[in-house]
This record gives structure tokens, C-alpha cells and sequence, in this order.
């Protein structure tokens, strides 16, 4: 899927603004607000979540649908051509009504989606509403369980007590929803391209793009690509073919090169920013450019206040300036697709990225697993079991189908901690990394991110087959062990010792311990700034014994929001740095290691 860009062809019209807005009272569908302007509605800026941006509980624990709504209008000039409307990001579902009537309804919060209105569109004025519902279950990634995972209490109530309807989500982030990314308008002609992949293969000093254009109707296409000077270094006639680039200048780790792909098909012209390089797995080595790379890095979150999970574009650009001055070269998308506009950056700043899906939570056993009424259900019993796996694969394609044009992508993440040592999880995932590997034109290695619990390790979970990267969120030192750091640097050479015997190379995409920024203390202890720092350099001390560690992504880049919970002290505090990115001493021990530690060849 294309990213919508103005081009000599094409007009992009932002719908950015602020909207009227309501919250469902249970009788929006039969009242029929979608219909006619909302009565009393409030204002709403969009994109952004909505949950911290007015007053009370009511308003940001709301359970279910909401309304957003504005009036569009099309000049006339464009109805030669073709109009679509595109949604980058509405978390969870939405339904979209133009002028009363349904055209278009999505599942899943994280990826875009778009509907063509050329011939819905009336003169003059035309009332768009979208309907959006948060609800999370067991058929939804997320996934939102049937209790509060890091439990609401220490006493329940007896279940005759009324319980309010509510999200209980299966993971440990905020459930922000509402128009997260940008609503956008754009035109094509009649006969437009659809898609375009492409594939590197750098042979020494050269390379050559294997490319497919996709198109709609008729016409003849070229493809061009231009260096950074705007010079052309290549060009190639039809939709399907090869382009050969001479002394190629490749995209690497934090020195990033854009060549731009122009494509021509008809009257319509598209262009791509695109990187070359090459990444796969050889042995123990995570080759980029066919050079072992280490990870050095983060699991992240879009999180900022008071946009929630709403895209801010100055955040990201910090974000990344924040990263190299620290020395890190990478993070994971933890956990779902990030906004293009912070994939299309990454690709401009070099900043290298594990892309993963929305399926956090496809775990029952969380809290002991006591999750169906107080009973335990495996995780993917048939019947009353987490049921995403049709949903998953619509993920995955849409993923694929977004982002497989990223030189910063290098891995795709099948999943973050899902019950992958229990019966079923194998049938599960398998189909889901077959997938991802047929839909790749880059083939990109596939992973999925394992939890610590249960009887994890490599004899049990099912990434030890599936995946070609083995990646582990381990917690020694806080959740296994703390406060003593000793036992649990025991325990992680021993679990290491067993991953080291299937020959695969292993990346900690996250380990962390919770730190409230200001609490200090002569003898460290947990919460601490010190504990934190001690924390890292146990673990980092017994990665650095391991040839086949090949990365390290501490947990987390900066404090995020969360459910609330008694685990939970105004959010997850694992962050290296603030809510408000300001380094906690951890920050500043990273950036000395990290600035000694070079991005390839570290293990050598
Ligand atoms: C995890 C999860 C992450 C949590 C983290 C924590 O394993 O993947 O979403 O926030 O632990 O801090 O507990």
C-alpha cells in the first residue's frame, strides 16, 4: 500500500483539524447520529487519542463507540478524477459513513486503510463520520482479557457485585484509541499505480533492484532512479523488470541513503524514497550489508502526553536525536506499526527497526491464568481460547503490505509474548510466519518476541523452531529475583548456556527494571536510580560473554501510560528516560557503553 503524497499527478488534502466529537450513550447507532450533525457535540482535535484530553474518568475510561464528524467538499476540477479516502490510524474499529451511508469499516487500530469516494461524493457539502469503538476481547489484537492482567486489586468482590462494562486490556499499555493518524484525502487519475515493491541484491560495488509495479487500467510504465543529487542512475520500461545501479551508495546503520524510484504509468506519477541494503542471517550473525550488526537500543512506545497514542511528529524527531545521542541504532515497534511518517524517518535517519504486529496479549496465562471466570483456559483452547488467528494473518498482509519498501525494517515480529510454550501455539504461528515469508519480496528474517514465564526457554517455545532470530523479554534482577542481583546472573547464564545449543543468533529486545526518576540511594534499592543502573550491568556483563547475543534493547525508551494497577505507579517507569525524555542515570550509563560499542562487529 502507498504511502499518499502530492505528485505531479495526485492532490493530497489533509483532514487534520478539529472535529465535533461525542461519546456514545448506548443509542448513537439508533438515534442515527451518523446521519445529521451531532447535537451538542464537543470539539476534537484529529489525529490525536482522545482519552487525556478532557476532564474525568467517565470521559477517558469510556467503553465503546465514539463520533467524529466534519463536512467535506471537493472542488470541481477533481472529478475527472479518481478521489480516496484514507485513514492512517483508528484504534480499534471503525466505521466510516459519508453522508449517512456506511462505505467502509475496519478492524485494528494500527494500520491504514482506505476507501475510494468518487462517485459518493455529493456537491457542495458532505458529512463525514467516523465511528470508532475501543472495545478489546478475545477475538481483537490486542487482545483484552477478562480481568485486569496486573490485577485490580488485592480483595475481589463477590461476583454478584455489578462490575461497569470496561476494557481490561491483556497487555501493560494505556488503551488510548480514537483517530490516532492522520484522515487524508487524495486523488489519482483514472488509471493509477496501486503498489510498488522492490527488492535489493548488491553484487560488490553495484546493485540491482528487482521491481513490480501495480497498476490499474491502462497505460505504459517506466521507472526511474535518482541519485541525491537528483542525477539518473537508472531507468527500466514495463511493470515488472530489473534495474541496475553502478557503485551503489548503500543505506546503512545511522548513515543513511535515499535513492528516490519515480514511477510513471500513464498520466500518474508516484515516487519512493528508497534505501539499499541488504539483510540476512547467517549462523549466529544478524548481517546488514553482510556485516554482523549488534542491536543497540530500545522497545519503544507511541506514547506522549497529552496525545496518547495520537501521532506527534516533533516527539518522533526528538526521539531519534535523543537515540544517537545516547549511541543506539535501533528500536522495536513494540507493541504494533508505528506511524508511516516514523517509519518514512527512520528510513531518513538510518535508525534501524524490528516492525512488529499488533497482536500483544495472545497469552491466557497472565495473573496465573486464571481468566475465564476465575477458570483456566489454555491460551488456544478451540472454543473458549483467545480466537485471533484469522484476524493475525490480516495483520501480518497489511503490515507487509505497508511497510515492506523500508530500508529500516529488518525484522518482522510476529508477536509480542504470546503463549508460545503451550499446546497449540506451534499450529498457531506457523501459518503466520509462512505468511510472512510468502508475502516479503525481501524475505526479511521473522521473529516473534518471548515472554518469561512458565517453562520458557528453548526445549518448550515454539520460536525456538519458527523464528530465525530468537528474541527474548527477559526480566533477571526485577520481576525474576529482585532485589538480589546474584541468583537471577546465575539463572541467566544458565538459560543462555540452553539457547546457545540450537545455533541461531539471540537478541534481548527487552529486560528493565522500574525507576522513579529522582529516587536515589546510598545502597541501591529497587525503584531506584542506582538499582537501575546495577540492574544493566549485570545483564549487559553476562550478554557480552555470548558471541551469539547479537543486540540489546533495553525496556523501556521512556516511561509510558498504563492501566492503572497496584504494579503500576502513574504508568510503566522502565524507561531510560522520562515521559518527557529527561536521561535518568541509566541514560547516561547506556550512552558510555553504548558509544564504545560499535554498530558492526562487536562480537568479533
Ligand atoms: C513485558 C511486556 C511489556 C511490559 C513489560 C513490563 O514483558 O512485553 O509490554 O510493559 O513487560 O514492564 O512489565
Amino acid at each position: 500500500m502507498l504511502y499518499p503524497i502530492l505528485t505531479p499527478s495526485r492532490i493530497l488534502s489533509d483532514l487534520s483539524g478539529v472535529w465535533d466529537f461525542k461519546l456514545d450513550n448506548g443509542n448513537g447507532f439508533a438515534e442515527g447520529w451518523y446521519k445529521a450533525p451531532l447535537e451538542d457535540a464537543m470539539t476534537m482535535p484529529v489525529p490525536a487519542s482522545y482519552n487525556d484530553l478532557k476532564e474525568g474518568a467517565e470521559f477517558r475510561d469510556h467503553y465503546g463507540w465514539v463520533f467524529y464528524q466534519r463536512q467535506i467538499s471537493m472542488p470541481e476540477m477533481m472529478k475527472t478524477q479518481r478521489i480516496v479516502l484514507r485513514c492512517a490510524a483508528v484504534t480499534h474499529h471503525a466505521n466510516i459513513y459519508l453522508n449517512g451511508t456506511l462505505i467502509s469499516e475496519h478492524k485494528g487500530g494500527f494500520l491504514p486503510f482506505e476507501v475510494e469516494i468518487t462517485d459518493k461524493l455529493l456537491e457542495g457539502n458532505n458529512l463525514l463520520t467516523i465511528a470508532v469503538n475501543n472495545v478489546i476481547d478475545y477475538s481483537t489484537l490486542p487482545v483484552g482479557g477478562k480481568n485486569n492482567m496486573l490485577g485490580g486489586g488485592l480483595v475481589n468482590f463477590s461476583s454478584k457485585v455489578p462490575q461497569k462494562p470496561q476494557n481490561n486490556p491483556n497487555f501493560d499499555f494505556f488503551n488510548y484509541c480514537g483517530i490516532t493518524r492522520p484522515v487524508k484525502i487524495y486523488t489519482t487519475p483514472k488509471n493509477y499505480i496501486s503498489d510498488i515493491a522492490i527488492v535489493p541484491e548488491v553484487k560488490g560495488v553495484d546493485a540491482t533492484l528487482g521491481y513490480e509495479i501495480d497498476t490499474v487500467g491502462a497505460g505504459s510504465c517506466k521507472v526511474e532512479v535518482f541519485d541525491k543529487n537528483k542525477m539518473l542512475v537508472a531507468a527500466s520500461e514495463g511493470t515488472k523488470g530489473t534495474l541496475e545501479i553502478k557503485d551503489v551508495h548503500l543505506w546503512q546503520p545511522l548513515n543513511a541513503y535515499l535513492y528516490e524510484v519515480k514511477v510513471t504509468f500513464g498520466e500518474d506519477v508516484y515516487t519512493l524514497p528508497y534505501g539499499i541494503r541488504t539483510v540476512r542471517v547467517d549462523g549466529t550473525n544478524f548481517l546488514i550489508n553482510e556485516k554482523p550488526f549488534y542491536f543497540k537500543g530500545y522497545g519503544k512506545h507511541e506514547d506522549t502526553f497529552p496525545n496518547g497514542r495520537g501521532i506527534n511528529l516533533p516527539m518522533n524527531t526528538k526521539d531519534i536525536s535523543v537515540m544517537k545521542w545516547q549511541g543506539a541504532n535501533s528500536f522495536r515497534t513494540s507493541h504494533y506499526p508505528y506511524s508511516e511518517e516514523m517509519m518514512r524517518l527512520c528510513d531518513e535517519e538510518g535508525i534501524v527497526v524490528i516492525d512488529e504486529t499488533t497482536a500483544v496479549g495472545v497469552n491466557l496465562e497472565f495473573g496465573g491464568g486464571a481468566n475465564f471466570n476465575g477458570q483456566k483456559i489454555s491460551t488456544f483452547d478451540k472454543e473458549n481460547g483467545i480466537q485471533t488467528q484469522e484476524h493475525h494473518k490480516e495483520v501480518v498482509r497489511d503490515l507487509i503490505a505497508r511497510d515492506k519498501n523500508h530500508a529500516c525494517v529488518v525484522m518482522w515480529s510476529i508477536a509480542n509474548e504470546p503463549d508460545s510454550y503451550s499446546k497449540g501455539a506451534y499450529e498457531y504461528f506457523e501459518p503466520l510466519y509462512s505468511l510472512a515469508r510468502k508475502l516479503d519480496p525481501q524475505n526479511r528474517p521473522c521473529t516473534l518476541v518471548s515472554v518469561q514465564m512458565g517453562e520458557y526457554g528453548p526445549e518448550k517455545d515454539c520460536s525456538s523452531t519458527l523464528s530465525d532470530v530468537i528474541c527474548l523479554n527477559r526480566y533477571y534482577g526485577w520481576y525474576a529475583g529482585a532485589p538480589d542481583l546474584e541468583g537471577p546472573e546465575a539463572a541467566l547464564r544458565e538459560e543462555l548456556d540452553r539457547w546457545s545449543k540450537i545455533g541461531k543468533p539471540l537478541l534481548f529486545t527487552e529486560y528493565g527494571a522500574d525507576t522513579v526518576m529522582g529516587f536515589h540511594d546510598t545502597t541501591s534499592v529497587m525503584y531506584t536510580e542506582e538499582y537501575q543502573v546495577e540492574y544493566y550491568k549485570m545483564n549487559n556483563q553476562v550478554f557480552d560473554e555470548y558471541e551469539f547475543v547479537v543486540g540489546e534493547q533495553a525496556w523501556n525508551f521512556a516511561d509510558f501510560a498504563t492501566s492503572q494497577s497496584l504494579l503500576r505507579v502513574q504508568g510503566n517507569k522502565k524507561g531510560l528516560f522520562t515521559r518527557d525524555r529527561k536521561p535518568k542515570l541509566a541514560a547516561h550509563y547506556f550512552r558510555e557503553r553504548w558509544n564504545k560499542i560499535p554498530d558492526f562487529d562487536y562480537k568479533k
